[in-house]
This record gives C-alpha cells, structure tokens and sequence, in this order.
C-alpha cells in the first residue's frame, strides 16, 4: 500500500523506543549512518540536561530490510533506553504535584489515577527520538527524488536570527546552523547564538526555562502534492498536524504566517511568472519572486519551498517549582521536579525537521504510488512530464 504512516511506542524509561514505519516501497537504501546522526543531533543543542550524557541514541533495524534496503514490508526500528528503570518504585517513584504546563494534571485524571507518572513517562519528548528515526527514514526516500529539508532554530526567547533562507543559500548554511550551539544559522561565534546560550545560562541560573521558535524549509517539491478536496487531505493541514503534535509546540505557521492577517492582499500573495530557462525544476518554471504563502495555496504544494515555523514553549520542568497542588490531598505544593532540560528547542528543530519531512513523504507517496522505488520514480517523471506539456489537447 502507498499510505506512509507510522506508530512509536515506548516511554521516557521504559526498555525502549519504537517506531513502525508502513507503506515504504522495496528497494529504498535505509541510510542508517544519517539516521543515527540525525538522532544525535537531536540529542544535542545547548539547554539539554544530563539525560542526553547517558543516552546514545542509534537505531536497531528489527524488520523490513534485507541487504541495507527496504522489502516493501513494515519498517521496525528500535532506540535503546540506557536509562530504563520504569519499574524501579524507588529510582521512579510515583508523583502527585502535576507540573503547570505538563501532561501531568490532565493525564492523571483523565486515566483516574493521581500518580501522574503513568502519564509522564509516554508524555515525555524522549518519544520524539522516535518519531525523527521515522522521518530520516522518510528522507532518503525524498532525496532520491532531490527533495532536501533544512531545519533550524530562528529565536530563543527574544534573540531572533534575520537572515533569509532559500534554495541557493541553504546548503552554505548548514555548516555554520551544525556549528552552533543552539542550531541558529548564526554560527557558532555569532551575536545570535551568542546571545541565545546566554539567555540559556541565566534560565539556569533563575532555575528556569526557555521556549523559541524553529523553521523548517523543503526544497524541490513538485506542485501539486495535498489536494484541495477535503479538508483533512491538505498538505498545509497534515503539516500543521505533525508540527503540533510535537510536545510543547503551541503554534505553527505557513509563510509568513500571522502576519498575513495584518496586510493588505496586493502586498500577501506572491505574484506568479514564468520563466523558461526553469521549466526542468520542480517548479516547472512557475516562479514566485516572493513566498509569503510558504509553498502551499489551496491545501496543495505550488511549487515554491515549504516553509514552515513552529513555536516550542518552555519546557514545564522548572527547577525553581510552580505553584501547583498535590492531587492526593489537595493542598497547595510546589510542583515536582525531575532531571529535565533548561531549552530543548534546537532538537526541536530536528524534530520539526523530520516530522515535515515525513508528511511531505507521505503526500507524495499518496500521488506517485508504487511498490517500488523505480516505479515510485518512473511515476513521478511522467507526471512532471505531462505537467511540462500542458496544455495536453
Ligand atoms: C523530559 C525530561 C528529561 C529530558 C527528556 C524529556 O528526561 P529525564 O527525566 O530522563 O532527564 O531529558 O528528553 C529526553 C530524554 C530526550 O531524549 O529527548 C520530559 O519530561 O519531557
């Protein structure tokens, strides 16, 4: 079947993570050396706590690949947890102040417990290792097609990155964005990044936390991916889905996002030309000299890169406590603190990256079909063919 979905399992320190990847066709290479390294960026970015100095996040390929390429079956893939002790009553003991902003309060009594560690544990962005194995592997299958996806920090609490990213740029910027600290296209001496790991350091020093925002770019997406039909079939709609259900995300935006609201139609929409010398990319010539719309109009893709920006509030976990109360007796406590992170938005802006990357798989595998990668690949030429010949009568 050409519906890519997948499933995690596994809690923050449970034996394992897991994820099932269904609907990949035969004879994708599974890149294993990226997939890992895409892990450990996620495990990195200046904030983390020491969880990440225990962990070495690599994945075990448990079904669906035979000779380092995909059998067209169900992918399984398996991150192991170090710090597996779920079980341990006294090294995990139970917790009864939800922290405001967890999935503590809301879970316990959802599932009428007041010990909000049968929550917490699955609540946890540990799952989120998870869900990046899942979109590496996703992104091999986009790379055979020349889809590439850029994904990194634009703002930590106010120190916000101006810089503009686009097709011809992005590449230069992926070395100075790995040389960052926080994952900023800053680099790693720039006033940005400088600023953010000091705006981290003193969240430390405040026992506080800090949120910010992420982008994602896709390049070299065809238009015409999503459909306008129904609603839940829009591209912009899956993406928005994906981006939200990444713990802590509390806004998504295509393009330029809320700001459309405060500008006049003549000064949103990105006027369309032609320009022949392009009609082999992608866009089959169609170019958009701006991209307020961030690649989608209508549901579908048109052509122009995806850009989408996510923002990450700071992390429920504040060492100095929040007022909360205790659910057993319902007097006022501070609430609980575990070991967690100061800032984990640079690996959320791996997680957003991949989770992206994903839903643009999944559209494309929806209009391309297949149960191979050369009939995956030999759909999507013809398709882009006719697409050139318009009109066809
Ligand atoms: C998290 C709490 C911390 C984070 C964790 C998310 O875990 P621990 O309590 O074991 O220190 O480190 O994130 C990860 C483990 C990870 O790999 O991203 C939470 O409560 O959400």
């Amino acid at each position: 079947m050409a519906h890519l979905s997948y499933l995690t399992a596994g809690e923050s320190h449970g034996p394992a993570l897991i994820t099932i990847v269904s609907g990949l066709p035969k004879g994708l290479p599974v890149d294993a050396d990226f997939i890992n390294a895409e892990l450990a960026r996620r495990q990195g970015g200046y904030g983390r706590g020491a969880r990440q100095r225990i962990e070495t996040d690599t994945i075990e390929i448990l079904s669906g690949v035979r000779l380092n390429h995909t059998t067209g079956a169900p992918v399984c893939l398996k991150v192991a947890n170090k710090d597996s002790r779920l079980d341990d009553l006294v090294k995990t003991p139970p917790v009864h102040t939800p922290r405001p902003g967890h999935a503590d309060m809301a879970g316990s009594i959802k599932y009428l417990t007041t010990d909000c560690r049968e929550t917490l544990e699955r609540a946890s962005a540990r799952e989120t290792a998870a869900r990046v194995a899942a979109g590496a592997l996703a992104r091999v299958l986009l790379r055979t097609l020349g889809i590439e996806v850029f994904g990194f920090v634009r703002s930590i609490l106010d120190a916000r990155w101006d810089g503009h990213v686009d097709e011809s740029t992005y590449a230069s910027l992926v070395a100075l964005r790995d040389a960052s600290d926080t994952y900023c296209p800053d680099g790693p001496d720039g006033p940005v990044t400088q600023r953010q790991c000091a705006i981290i350091r003193q969240a430390k020093i405040d026992k506080d936390t800090v949120g910010g925002q992420v982008e994602a770019h896709v390049f070299g997406v065809p238009p015409g991916l999503g459909s306008t039909m129904h609603w839940a079939d829009r591209l912009d709609a899956r993406i928005a889905a994906a981006v939200m259900g990444i713990q802590a995300f509390k806004a998504v935006e295509m393009g330029i996002g809320v700001a459309a609201a405060t500008l006049p139609g003549s000064r949103v929409h990105d006027a369309i030309r032609f320009d022949p010398a392009l009609r082999s990319s992608p866009s089959l010539g169609f170019v958009r000299d701006t991209n307020s719309a961030g690649g989608t109009e209508g549901g579908m893709s048109n052509g122009a890169p995806i850009v989408v920006r996510g923002t990450m509030k700071p992390i429920a976990t504040l060492l100095r406590g929040m007022p909360s109360v205790d659910l057993n007796t319902k007097l006022e406590a501070a609430s609980a603190y575990e070991r967690s992170d100061i800032c984990a938005v640079s690996a959320a802006s791996v997680v957003m990256e991949n989770v992206v990357a994903f839903e643009v798989a999944a559209a494309l595998r929806e209009k391309f079909g297949g149960d191979s990668m050369p009939e995956l690949a030999a759909q999507y030429n013809i398709y882009l063919d006719l697409a050139r010949r318009l009109p066809l009568e």
